[in-house]
């Protein structure tokens, strides 16, 4: 039975469950994104803030990301990463995509911070996710007048989720590497009809991170913008090619770390 404590928003974050898989699927089938819109209080936005602007500094004013549960436990996204209505949404959109449950229950949380000189090279860096669902969560957008926001640019539900891991990694290593520098022109994007997803902090925005080719547009170096991505579902979690794809990636940051 629901009791009315059971619907109040826990430690300020407003109420996500399963019942909005259906719609949300719908729409990223559709148009490639599902809202949520003002999941996150502004409260905890400011706190994860301030949280942000010391790890920039320790950073040298630079980009940088924290991948793995590790930074998540010690934030005030923490309830929302640990809250069983998202995670039983989560599994919902999986099932409803891939027809089988999720190989597990686990979710990868990345912080993506992009300032600086750095945050230009991570911009405009078109990838396919190794999930099949993502949850994006804008924790700071540049607003200034003038200021481009750096949007979020997807070409939605470019491919099916590829059953094969070794498929997987060869279409990601063509679309990703040797095709890179065509996704990022005008002419393809309207050619391809990308889609460009401007972010309001405290919306969630889910899309099928393994099907829609995406990327963000660039910001300012004197700016900051911040995104916390929630990935859920790897169908290829088991698979002994995963190693190649994990190395694949730790390459691909270490070379743009060093360009
Ligand atoms: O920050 C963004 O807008 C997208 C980040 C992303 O796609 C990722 O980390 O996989
Ligand atoms: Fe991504």
């Amino acid at each position: 039975m629901t009791t009315l404590n059971d619907r109040l928003p826990r430690d300020g974050f407003a109420p996500v469950s399963a019942a909005s898989a259906h719609a949300l699927a719908k729409s990223m089938d559709e148009s490639g994104v599902g809202v949520l819109h003002q999941i996150v209080p502004h409260a905890i936005l400011a706190q994860m803030r301030s949280f942000v602007a010391h790890h920039i500094e320790q950073h040298g004013g630079q980009y940088f990301a924290f991948e793995g549960n590790g930074w998540i436990g010690d934030t005030c996204l923490r309830p929302l990463f640990e809250d069983a209505g998202l995670q039983a949404l989560l599994r919902c959109l999986y099932d409803l995509k891939m027809r089988t449950s999720p190989p597990s229950d686990r979710i990868f949380p990345v912080l993506r911070v992009l300032t600086g000189t750095h945050g230009l090279r991570h911009a405009n860096n078109f990838h396919f996710d190794s999930y099949v669902v993502t949850v994006l969560l804008p924790v700071q957008i540049p607003n200034g007048l003038d200021e481009p926001p750096g949007d979020l640019v997807m070409f939605p539900n470019m491919r099916d989720a590829r059953r094969f891991a070794v498929v997987n990694i060869l279409e990601k290593l063509l679309v990703e590497n040797l095709l890179k520098r065509i996704w990022r022109t005008p002419r393809v994007q309207r050619w391809r009809s990308a889609k460009i997803v401007p972010l309001t902090p405290g919306n969630l925005y889910f899309f099928w991170g393994m099907r829609s080719l995406h990327a963000n547009q660039a910001c300012l170096p004197g700016s900051v913008r911040c995104t916390a991505l929630l990935h859920f579902g790897d169908p290829h979690e088991c698979s002994v090619f995963k190693r190649v794809s994990q190395r694949l990636h730790v390459m691909r940051l270490r070379r743009m770390a060093r360009d």
